[in-house]
């Protein structure tokens, strides 16, 4: 085997602003991997994955006002939690992890759209030696689309923000994806359901290749 040969995904988020219909492609995405990965793959999200971690999503999506520095903390103490006790030992038992949202989340929400200094996420990511995914789908689609996709709930917390904060969220998910190129592929989501799903694959098939 080639050694330089890059490693195959096992670590895979999926990203983008609320209603970019990512959720939407989590059956494909685990579908392909369980083909890929017989060791077997496990699904699940952040904010949550955990109890602890649940609950402090509860706290996060709740109304009740949170300093933008306090809701960066609890980001980050679900995700300790999350690591440590799911998806640090999946991963060490060869399973692949698929995470419905991770740390790109952190800088796009609470950096770009909160405007808190991106070097403090760095640090929290350092300190805590959070783990970056080995692949990222960022599910890309205009701000429109994404508002009128999830108009008809009732919004939580984060979703009530401005459509100025999502444009930050939008731009700065974006500007990752432009730093980061082998690991985060952009999707076209703005496409029909089938449409989205042939782009996943293809991602995911070169990236297992
Ligand atoms: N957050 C944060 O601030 N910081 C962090 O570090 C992390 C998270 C990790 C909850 O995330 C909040 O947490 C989120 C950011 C914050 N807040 N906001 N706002 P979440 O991922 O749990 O919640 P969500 O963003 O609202 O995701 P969702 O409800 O699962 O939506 P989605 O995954 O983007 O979309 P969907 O459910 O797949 O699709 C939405 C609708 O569009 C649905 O009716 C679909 O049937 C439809 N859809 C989907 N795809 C299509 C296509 N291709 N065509 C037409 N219609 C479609």
């Amino acid at each position: 085997m080639n050694s330089t040969a890059p490693r195959k995904p096992l670590f895979i988020t999926l990203e983008g602003l609320d209603g970019c219909g990512k959720s939407s492609q989590i059956d494909t995405v685990v579908a392909f991997c369980e083909s890929a990965n017989p060791l077997g793959v496990i699904v699940t999200r952040e904010p949550g994955g955990t109890e602890i971690g649940e609950r402090i999503r509860h706290i996060l999506l709740d109304h009740a006002l949170i300093e933008a520095r306090s809701e960066l903390s609890l980001v980050f103490a679900a995700r300790v939690q999350h690591l440590k006790t799911v998806i640090e030992p999946a991963l060490s038992l060869g399973k692949t992890v698929v995470c419905d949202r991770y740390a790109d989340a952190t800088y796009a929400y609470q950096g770009y759209g909160r405007g808190l200094p991106l070097a403090l996420i760095d640090s929290f990511m350092q300190a805590l030696e959070v783990r970056a995914p080995d692949l990222t789908l960022l599910f890309d689609v205009p701000i429109e689309v994404a508002l009128a996709r999830r108009s008809g709930r009732p919004a939580d917390r984060i979703e009530s923000e401005s459509r100025e904060f999502f444009a930050r969220v939008h731009a700065g998910y974006l500007a990752r994806a432009q730093a980061q190129p082998g690991r985060i592929a952009v999707v076209a989501a703005d496409r029909s359901l089938t449409e989205v799903s042939r782009a996943v694959e293809a991602v995911l098939q070169s990236a297992h290749a």
